[in-house]
């Protein structure tokens, strides 16, 4: 019944109780290799799950049960024996419940399918910044997608052979086939049985039901966020949810920069920019995840744990992220775009007028006349990280590249102004934890809701966010005066009329040139309640024709508004309870005295 013997006793038994519980046809253990994905590929398309896209070669496109479109943070459980452990951010169950109830679920939930043993790698095999994971799945989708964000392979395999500790995930897509039933072509279980589950004491998943991103990826949000950062606060790194960029000044200094901000609010943009100011260049680390260690020199040093990037389709063009673009020419996979009649592709704000005619997301026909979106808002691509022509040459450097910069950021329509540096590490830290942003459609729930998404981490920590602040703090005092510069960012401010005041995507360049000369102290800062700000002749626009207003717009201090803030900063470290850190309470007293 299976393809490999492993020699890896606690693996090959867990294998094996995985299969007496969820009893499938067969069980494969996956090597990672082209072979391997083709065949499944092969498998798909002929059960008719998955489109071969004429226009792009070895692309295949894929449409979701209309349910099963995104992550699901109502259903994502971290799982302590003491909820005060999960925090107020975290949904909870007991460990003992939890898992009750979804071995019920999991019980017989892969009849008739194939059991997938996918051992993979986050992080360059063999880097001491790399953890290994397997994923247990019965979805062929999961199996190719896994292929492209993490390292599958042989190598893991020898290391797990020769007894290397791994942390288990099992995934089912909860739809079992009975004998003669015929496959749907996205099966998945109703949204009230699927579960995201989390259990950071014995670095464990068990994730049901959903066959989407990152519910399904075991080694992206739950492995290398959730679960990673559990580890990370006990071993003393960082497990972030930041992109990772090389930018390079025109005299040759390397500045490396990381960036969190919320799901869907622009990291693939920023992190392969093409800079529109002469002489600089950009280069792509990571897209999504930073896992951060001190390195021998005192300095902080970031990996990106995955090889693939899973990013938002919609608004991506030639003209928004033409890097992006060419990543996804081929050997991708697409999920809830829409389908031309040439055979390709297509999402809102792709280059060019929209086509004639196509099929939308849900399999009807589609014109501009239509009242729809022709692709899922959080319609995805999963391209290969070294398909992007701005590779970094040092993406997969086992000790990772050094971080001179933290950027946080979320969407906000008004209030919070274009750039403002933190005035230290600790106002840096209340930045990051109270970063606000507007809701995206990456998470199943409302769209455009205002909410606190501290470090853009609020569906990703695996821990009581309260010490997560204080884990910040403890490597702030352990880095000194080594420690990355942090500022905050919006590019998404408008007009009362609900026009964008500033350009964005190429031309956030001009934002990063300024931190960059911040960090070797060639510009000034002005003093203001909220933090340093770039005065207007400090900004390079160069080539931009800005009108003065939009800038004086973009780096004003609205007293008044921020003061209104105030409250709600309040409410919201209040959920922390005792285990709010002081040092943020402080950081709160101070700037509302600044505010006057
Ligand atoms: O579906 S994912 O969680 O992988 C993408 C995202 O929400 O950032
Ligand atoms: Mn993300």
């Amino acid at each position: 019944m299976s393809n490999y013997q492993c020699r890896n006793q606690k693996l090959s038994q867990w294998v094996q109780e995985t299969a007496s519980l969820c009893k499938p046809e067969s069980i494969y253990w996956c090597d990672g290799s082209k072979q391997e994905y083709d065949r499944l590929m092969a498998q798909m398309v002929a059960s008719g799950m998955a489109l071969p896209l004429k226009k792009r070669p070895n692309c295949f496109h894929f449409r979701s049960d209309p349910s099963d479109v995104a992550r699901v943070e109502d259903r994502t459980y971290i799982s302590y024996p003491d909820q005060a452990d999960a925090g107020p951010t975290n949904n909870w169950f007991a460990p003992d419940e939890l898992k009750a109830t979804m071995a019920g679920l999991y019980q017989g939930c892969m009849r008739g399918r194939t059991m997938y043993v996918i051992p993979f790698s986050m992080g360059p095999v063999g880097s001491k910044l790399s953890k290994i994971g397997v994923e247990i799945t019965d979805s062929p989708y999961v199996v190719c997608n896994m292929h492209i964000m993490t390292r599958v392979g042989d190598g893991v395999l020898d290391l797990l052979d020769q007894g290397a500790e791994f942390i288990p995930c099992l995934h089912s897509i909860g739809a079992p086939l009975e004998p003669g039933q015929k496959d749907g072509s996205w099966p998945c279980a109703p949204i009230e049985k699927k579960y995201i589950s989390h259990f950071p004491e014995e670095n464990l998943i068990w994730s049901y039901g959903s066959g989407y991103g990152g519910n399904a990826l075991l080694g992206k949000k739950c492995l290398a966020l959730r679960i990673a950062s559990a580890v990370a606060r006990r071993e003393g790194w960082m497990a972030e949810h930041m992109l990772i960029l090389r930018l390079t000044n025109p005299e040759g200094r390397q500045f490396h920069i990381t960036g969190a901000f919320p799901s869907a609010c622009g990291k693939t943009n920023l992190a392969m920019l093409l800079p529109t100011i002469p002489g600089w260049k950009c280069e792509c680390v990571g897209d999504d995840i930073a896992w951060m260690r001190i390195g021998p020199d005192g300095r902080l040093y970031a990996i990106n744990p995955e090889a693939g990037f899973f990013g938002v389709a919609p608004g991506t063009s030639y003209a928004s992220n033409p890097m992006a673009m060419d990543s996804i020419k081929e050997n991708s996979i697409f999920t809830n775009c829409a389908i031309t009649d040439e055979g390709d592709v297509w999402w809102e704000l792709m280059d060019g007028p929209p086509p004639a005619h196509a099929v939308d997301w849900k399999g009807r026909d589609w014109t501009p006349a239509s009242t729809e979106v022709a692709a899922h808002a959080n319609a995805r691509f999963t391209a290969p990280a070294s398909q992007c022509p701005i590779i970094c040459p040092d993406w997969e450097k086992p000790e990772g590249v050094p971080i001179d910069i933290f950027i946080f950021g979320g969407r906000r329509a008004s209030v919070v102004p274009l750039v403002t540096e933190a005035y230290g590490w600790d106002h840096g830290v209340f930045m990051g934890a109270t970063a606000a942003s507007e809701t995206t459609a990456a998470n199943i729930g409302a769209v455009g809701n205002l909410r606190r998404d501290p470090f853009a981490m609020l569906p990703f920590c695996g821990y009581h966010m309260g010490d997560y602040f204080q884990h910040w703090f403890n490597m702030g005092d352990r880095l000194g005066n080594k420690a990355p510069r942090v500022f905050y960012v919006n590019w998404f401010r408008k007009t009362a009329e609900g026009k964008w005041l500033w350009p964005g995507f190429g031309d956030n360049s001009r934002v990063l040139k300024w931190m960059c000369e911040r960090v070797e102290g060639k510009v000034g800062g002005a003093e203001t309640p909220i933090g340093l700000l770039p005065l207007s002749q400090d900004l390079d626009m160069q080539g931009l024709n800005l009108p003065a207003e939009n800038l004086a717009e973009l780096l004003k201090v609205d007293t008044e508004a921020w003061r209104a803030e105030l409250p709600d900063i309040a409410k919201h470290f209040q959920k922390f309870g005792d285990r709010l850190p002081a040092r943020l309470q402080r950081q709160l007293e101070e700037l509302s005295k600044r505010l006057g």
